[in-house]
Formats: C-alpha cells, sequence, structure tokens
C-alpha cells in the first residue's frame, strides 16, 4: 500500500495528547482525578475518529462527484467486535498513540479493553460482513455495509451450575462513540394495509398499497476505515422510530396510554437481535426486522441513484446488490415494487432491472436453516409484497415450463411457493429466481449447491452459480490479534502481507530455519501463557502453557460435532487412568461459544462439558495430562486471545454440512495445526499448506451420503469399538452427572438410535489421527515447522482475495482512489 500519504500526514505526540486532553475535559467533562477507565477509553475514540472525519467526509464526496458505481452490502448481522484498535491500526498511528498515552501515565492496552464488543451478529455469516467491510475500504471499493442497529446484540454467556445462562447485551447502556444519528435520513416503513387497483393513462393495471402501519427507519453511521489508504466507507444501521402521524391519530382519540404503547410496539422491530444461527425462526417479529432492514435500504439505494440519475433502466450500471443469506431477500420485490408502482415501469423491465442488480450468497444447507414464510403471515404484513412474489413465481414457472415441458414434478420442486401443508415462501428460491449472481462459499459447497440443494436451478441456469471462498482480514486477525506474530511475522518478509496476504509464502523459506523456529515458539508460548491467565481468571482452572492447546470454538451445534471432541476427551481419559504413569502429551482441551438459547441439545452439550471439566481436572490420577475448559461469552474478543494461543485447531464437522468456515482459517493463520474432515474450506486449507501439515480424518461427503443411502447404523460401532462403548457407557450412566445419572442420556441415547451427524462413524479415525497430533507434538521443532508452513500457505484465505473476485465477476465496481486533501 502507498503508506507514505499517512506518514506525512502523521499527528505528533502533543498534538495526540492535545486532542485526547480536549476530549476528555470538553467532551465528557472529566478531569485526570475524576476520569474512570471507561472515560478515558470515550476520550481516545473521540480523538481518534476526529481523525477519520475528513477522510469519511472525502470519500462520499468523491464518490459522488465521480458517479462511481457503489456495491451495497446487506447483511441482518455484522459481528464487528472493537473498533478502537482497528481503527488505530487502520490509520496506521498504534504505537504513535501508545507513546503519547504513555507519557500521561496511560496504557493504551488497557483502555481498548474498556470498549464493549459490538456484537450484532450470531457467528461466521455476521463476522465475514464484518471481514468484507475491512476488505472493501482497504481495497478502496465504493461500498456500504447495511444492517439493523439492534439495541440488544447477542445475549452475553454465563455459566450457572455448568449450563449457560443468557443475559441482554446491553452494548448502547454507555453510549457509542463510533455511531452518527441521523435525524434526516428518515424512511417510512409500511406494514399492513390493503391493495387497491386502478388503471393508469395508458391502461395499464396499477396498484396501490394503501391503509398501512407505518414505522420510520433512522440511519446511524458508522465510519469503516480501510488500513493504509484514505477511504473511509460507512455502515449504515437502521433504527425503528414510531411515526408522529401514527401517534397522532390516537392521540386524537384521546388514548395517551395507547399511543405511547404503540410507539414502543413500532420501535420494537430493532429491539433485540433473534440469537439462533442455522435456524429460521419462523416468527412474525423476525420478518417484520427483515422487510424493514430491505425497504430501508432499497429506499436509501434509490434516493442515493436518483440524486445522479433520472432513468433508472441503468440502475444496474450503477448499483449492486449482495444479499448476505436469504434474510434480505425481500429486497427483491421491494425493489420490484418501487418500479411498478412508483416509477410506473412494465413489468418485464421492472424484473430484467432488478435481476441485473442483485446478487445471492448461500451460508448453509441445512434444511433447518432454510427461510420460508407462511403465505398467510406475509399477507397480513405485506400484502403487495405477496401479490408481486405470485407475479415473479407465476413468470417463473411459465419459464420452467417451456424449458423442461411435461414436468409436474419439475414445477412442484421449483415453484417459489411450496404448497404441501400450509402454503409457504422459499426465499432461497426467490433470491436464486430474482438474482443473476448465486454463490457458495467454499469449492465443496458451491458444489453441493449445484449438485444437490438447488440442482434444478442449476440445471435451469449454470451461469448463474458460482463459487466465492470466505476470507478474513490479516489486519484484524493477525496484525492485531497476535501483535507479537505480526511483528516476528514483518521482521522477516516486511510488511507488505498486511495488504497482500499471499507475501507469506516467503515464510516457508524459513521453516526449517532452527532460529527462527525457537523464535516462532517463544511468540507461541507468550500467547498460551497471556490465554492461561484469562482461563484461570474465567474459569478459575490453572493450565499449564506447556500443555498442548487443543481449541474449539464457535457455535455449538451438533453439526459442528463438539460431542466428537467430548468423546475423544473421555478416551484420552480412560487411558491415562488405564496406564498409570503413561507418556502421553499433557493437553488443554479449550472449547468456547454460544448456544440458540431454545436449542435443548446445545446446551446439554454445554452442559457435558463442563461435567466432564469438573470430572478431568479434579482427579488427581491424572496429574494434570489433561484438562478441559469452557471459555463463557465467546465473542470477538475473546477469540483474538484463543487463536494466537492455539496449537491445534478442531474443524471436525461432518463433511458436506460446514460451508466453509473461517474459525478453521484464523487459527491456522495464527500458526495451529488443524485436525479436521474435508469439509469446506478445510480442504482448500490442506491443499494450501500441503497433506503432510494437517491432520485429516474422517468420511468424505460423497462416503456421508452413500453411507446414509445405504442405512446407517451406529449401534455396530458402539458394539464393535470397546473404547467407544466405555465413552458412551460413560455419558449414559452418570459418571460425569452423579448427582443426577440421567441427565445425559439423551445425548447417549440420541448417539446410539440416530446419529444423524455420524459421530460413531468418525470416532475411530479421528483418535488416530489424534495420536498423530501427540506424536507430533513431543517433536517441538517439526510442530513449529508445521506451524510456520501453516502461516505461510495462508495467503488464498483473505477476504481481500474474496473481495477482489466479488469485484470483478460478480459487482463489477473499480477502486476509488481517495487523494488526501490535508
Ligand atoms: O459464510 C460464512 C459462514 C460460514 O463460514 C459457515 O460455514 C456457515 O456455517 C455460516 N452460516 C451461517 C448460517 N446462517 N444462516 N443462515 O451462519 O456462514
Amino acid at each position: 500500500p502507498d503508506n507514505s500519504t499517512q506518514a506525512d500526514a502523521k499527528p505528533t505526540p502533543s498534538d495526540l495528547q492535545r486532542s485526547f486532553l480536549r476530549h476528555l475535559k470538553h467532551t465528557i467533562v472529566k478531569d485526570k482525578y475524576s476520569a474512570t477507565p471507561a472515560d478515558l477509553y470515550l476520550a481516545l475514540a473521540y480523538a481518534v475518529r476526529d481523525m477519520l472525519a475528513e477522510r469519511w467526509l472525502e470519500t462520499q464526496q468523491a464518490y459522488y462527484r465521480n458517479n462511481a458505481k457503489r456495491v451495497y452490502y446487506i447483511s441482518m448481522e455484522f459481528l464487528m467486535g472493537r473498533t478502537l484498535g482497528n481503527s488505530l491500526i487502520n490509520l496506521g498511528i498504534m504505537e504513535e498513540w501508545e507513546g503519547a498515552l504513555k507519557q500521561l501515565g496511560i496504557d493504551a492496552t488497557d483502555l481498548q479493553e474498556s470498549e464493549w464488543d459490538a456484537g450484532l451478529g450470531n457467528g461466521g455469516l455476521g463476522r465475514l460482513a464484518a471481514c468484507f467491510l475491512d476488505s472493501l475500504a482497504t481495497m478502496s471499493l465504493p461500498a456500504y455495509g447495511y444492517g439493523i442497529r439492534f439495541e440488544y446484540g447477542m445475549f452475553f454467556q454465563k455459566i450457572v451450575d455448568g449450563g449457560q445462562y443468557e443475559t441482554p447485551d446491553n452494548w448502547l447502556r454507555y453510549g457509542n462513540p463510533w455511531e452518527f444519528g441521523r435525524q434526516e435520513h428518515l424512511h417510512k416503513i409500511r406494514y399492513h394495509g390493503r391493495v387497491t387497483e386502478y388503471r393508469d393513462e395508458e391502461g395499464m393495471q396499477r396498484h396501490d398499497w394503501v391503509d398501512t402501519h407505518d414505522v420510520m427507519a433512522m440511519a446511524y453511521d458508522v465510519p469503516v476505515p480501510g488500513y493504509g489508504n484514505e477511504t473511509v466507507n460507512t455502515l449504515r444501521l437502521w433504527s425503528a422510530k414510531s411515526t408522529r402521524d401514527f401517534e397522532l391519530s390516537f392521540f386524537n382519540q384521546g388514548n395517551y396510554i395507547g399511543a405511547v404503547e404503540s410507539k414502543m410496539r413500532t420501535e420494537n422491530i430493532s429491539k433485540v437481535l433473534y440469537p439462533a444461527d442455522h435456524m429460521a425462526e419462523g416468527k412474525e417479529l423476525r420478518l417484520r426486522q427483515e422487510y424493514f432492514l430491505s425497504s430501508a435500504t432499497v429506499q436509501d439505494i434509490f434516493y442515493r441513484f436518483s440524486k445522479k440519475h433520472g432513468d433508472v433502466s441503468i440502475l444496474p450500471t450503477k448499483v449492486a446488490i449482495q444479499l448476505n443469506d436469504t434474510h434480505p431477500t425481500l429486497a427483491i420485490p421491494e425493489l420490484v415494487r418501487i418500479l411498478l408502482d412508483e416509477k410506473l415501469l412494465a413489468w418485464d423491465d421492472a424484473w430484467k432491472i432488478s435481476v441485473e442488480t442483485f446478487a445471492y450468497t448461500n451460508h448453509t444447507v441445512l434444511p433447518e436453516a432454510l427461510e420460508t414464510w407462511p403465505v398467510r403471515i406475509l399477507e397480513n404484513i405485506l400484502p403487495r409484497h405477496l401479490q408481486i412474489i405470485y407475479q415473479i413465481n407465476d413468470h417463473f414457472l411459465r419459464e420452467v415450463a417451456s424449458r423442461f415441458p411435461d414436468d409436474m414434478e419439475r414445477l412442484r420442486r421449483m415453484s417459489i411457493v411450496a404448497e404441501e401443508g400450509e402454503k409457504h415462501i422459499r426465499m432461497a428460491h426467490l433470491a436464486i429466481v430474482g438474482s443473476h449472481s448465486v454463490n457458495g462459499v467454499s469449492a465443496l459447497h458451491s458444489q453441493i449447491l449445484k449438485d444437490d440443494l438447488f440442482h434444478d436451478f442449476y440445471e435451469m441456469w449454470p451461469e448463474r452459480f458460482n463459487n466465492k471462498t470466505n476470507g478474513i482480514t490479516q489486519r484484524r486477525w493477525l496484525k492485531h490479534a497476535n501483535r507479537w506474530l505480526a511483528d516476528l511475522v514483518s521482521s522477516r518478509i516486511g510488511h507488505g502481507w498486511i495488504t497482500d496476504l499471499g507475501e507469506l509464502a516467503r515464510l516457508r523459506e524459513l521453516a526449517d530455519d532452527r532460529e527462527f523456529q525457537q523464535q516462532w515458539i517463544e511468540v507461541k508460548q507468550a500467547n498460551k501463557r497471556h490465554l492461561a491467565d484469562l482461563i484461570l481468571r474465567d474459569t478459575g482452572v490453572r493450565v499449564s502453557a506447556d500443555s498442548l492447546f487443543d481449541c474449539q470454538t464457535k457455535r455449538i451445534h451438533e453439526y459442528k460435532r463438539q460431542l466428537l471432541n467430548v468423546l475423544h476427551v473421555i478416551t484420552r481419559y480412560n487411558r491415562i487412568k488405564a496406564t498409570p504413569g503413561c507418556a502421553i502429551t499433557p493437553r488443554t482441551v479449550i472449547f468456547s461459544g454460544k448456544a440458540a438459547p431454545s436449542y435443548f441439545m446445545a446446551k446439554l452439550i454445554i452442559q457435558l462439558i463442563t461435567a466432564v471439566g469438573a470430572v478431568v481436572n479434579n482427579d488427581p490420577a491424572i496429574h494434570g495430562l489433561l484438562k478441559v475448559v469452557f471459555m463463557p461469552n465467546y465473542n470477538v474478543s475473546l477469540a483474538e486471545c484463543i487463536f494466537p494461543a492455539a496449537d491445534l485447531s478442531e474443524q471436525i464437522s461432518t463433511a458436506g454440512t460446514e460451508a466453509s468456515g473461517t474459525g478453521n482459517m484464523k487459527y491456522a493463520l495464527n500458526g495451529a495445526l488443524t485436525i479436521g474432515t474435508l469439509d469446506g474450506a478445510n480442504i482448500e486449507i490442506m491443499e494450501e499448506v500441503g497433506r503432510d501439515n494437517i491432520f485429516i480424518f474422517g468420511l468424505t461427503s460423497k462416503q456421508v451420503t452413500h453411507l446414509k443411502r445405504a442405512g446407517y447404523h451406529p449401534r455396530d460401532h458402539y458394539l464393535s469399538d470397546p473404547e467407544l462403548k466405555q465413552a458412551l457407557d460413560m455419558i449414559a450412566g452418570g459418571t460425569f452427572s452423579p448427582d443426577d445419572p440421567d441427565r445425559f442420556r439423551p445425548i447417549s441415547d440420541n448417539l446410539l438410535a440416530n446419529d444423524h451427524y455420524l459421530l460413531l462413524a468418525d470416532y475411530a479415525s479421528y483418535i488416530t489421527s489424534q495420536e498423530q497430533v501427540d506424536r507430533l507434538y513431543q517433536e517441538p521443532y517439526e510442530w513449529a515447522r508445521r506451524s510456520i508452513l501453516n502461516t505461510a500457505g495462508m495467503g488464498k484465505f483473505s477476504s481481500d482475495r474474496t473481495i477482489a473476485e466479488y469485484a470483478r465477476e460478480i459487482w463489477n465496481i473499480q477502486p476509488e482512489i481517495i487523494r488526501p486533501t490535508r
């Protein structure tokens, strides 16, 4: 990158101190005697924000002036984490600020830890959106993120009596210095009402949507700075406000309390993030949220477009809209509605514009996660959109019928309207029909979409289907999260990797260098000691940084198979007990992740993990050779502490179920070796780091399909493998729940009777693979060599690469380089 402009403009320590102290005094109104750490953080945040202002204004002006084609990334989730550290890094002034604050006797790291995570997301999908924003800005691409400003983000997880306990994430309680409320950017969002028909001057039938209940969407803008450039893009988050008209009608009836109640009800729309990933909720409030985001965003895009253009037919040359999963799919009928009912276009013209504008990314193949909405609910809440969806379906099914005559079964399968039982709208079908591009998020996943989930659509429009393997931003996940490793890497290969991750390949030459290996080991040890301190603080368990840190951190879900990991832990425990004094590699098995509050089995899995930990960690016969911990409240900031400290990354989903994974990339980037199945992006990680530098086990996705088709009998594995039998019997028999021996029986019963995710089929090969891990860990330099080769192989997995592919192959947008004005 061209950092020279930034270097030229770098402020002096006294400039920084002045700005910081001015904000402490005039914005926060505190002095050194009364300021709390939170006040100091805010003063610093305001000072850093000032440095973004000019760049932000200039970026937006340049986009307008140059009439750039923009991309709009619409997502129900943006899992941003903390902003301060990231802004300091991207502005290239981390060290300057640390120095300036040190002179004032303030530790900058402590201040950063005062910041509350912005947790507006569940997991992978939301964090991917956040990484994409960083890459878009760093690559100078004219882009906007659009989402909802949930008042309560992802719940806070506590572990009480070994189980998950949820408390609300009131993240805005102390204010948010990174957002700017824009009272003037309001859009009316309509619900309910009825549709009237009329004929226009040309005799065309037209529709009016009237007598609606309205809510206002108000914009809050968040700056998104690029690294090493002058770009500051915008993340615009919508907040629901009641309309004045609506309240007045109540007031006129003398119903004061009714007016206030109605205000509260309408503002509920942006109150809380739904905490279930991989599970379509089907709740009316969720549908209202999805439409709220879709409508406000499409109106906003249209408003921006209309400031420059009168001819709507050129919309796709100026606007690309990416749908992050089906959650914002109502944006498609919303755009069509505006074009038909407000711009009075003919159907064919409106439809063509819409399809050329939208693109859809699928993030999961799990059937329970695929959204469908009952027609009955849509009819009540969005009657005009339902009509439009029916019209889209009508045109679409005619097209299918002409391509595949006399194939009623195909029409039934492909229809946007599912007719079995209560009628439902299939949102994925709507998204595919209404987009010019459909992509999966890893090579395997995109192949599964073509071969299986969306096969009919692939046969119809093969050119629409493509793959965009996910990526992660190295600015947050290496430079920021693992400073020591970042510095070590830069000391050997320079800083180029920060914006060109392919540069890491140069580490391959150093993989055999003993001195470098030694330094690599020391960095890992230091990170492990730091994590060990956190583990002690948060769980009360003392772990040794000399043990192998074996980490599985992600949402708790049966398909991700935390239970398989637990089966290994129990097997290991039994082996140590059976062979006192054995020379087994000491391990600390670290779990972290949230369960959806209504997901019984996931919550029971958390209980089992903590229960196994309680037995293993306190058994003197184990001599500390095995520790099991569950770190509460997994979020971006905790992840930033765990990835750098991991030796082993557990990526063990049943092949064919994990769309991509991005944690797998973050671990490998930080030098962890992966133990994993041939699933999602693991396959591509293996291709990049080399088969010898990763522990692969288990069935392939094809084998999984065949096994299921042929008939799978988990009990056979139980009966033929004594160690597996012993582990399952312990779970079933109350070894880990002596106070309630049947507590974990649902787990073992489920595995023996059904085992939908084939844990027992993969158990033996997983255990063998773990034995290989143990052996390799006994050779620290060989382990370090492979660890270096993992980091070196991560070039492909930068979100910069992913975004470059989206920009070139789907959006057709160009960088807009912002020149410094200072
Ligand atoms: O694409 C981001 C991320 C993938 O890396 C994960 O493999 C996938 O599980 C996740 N999907 C979701 C599903 N949510 N919905 N719908 O979070 O997406």
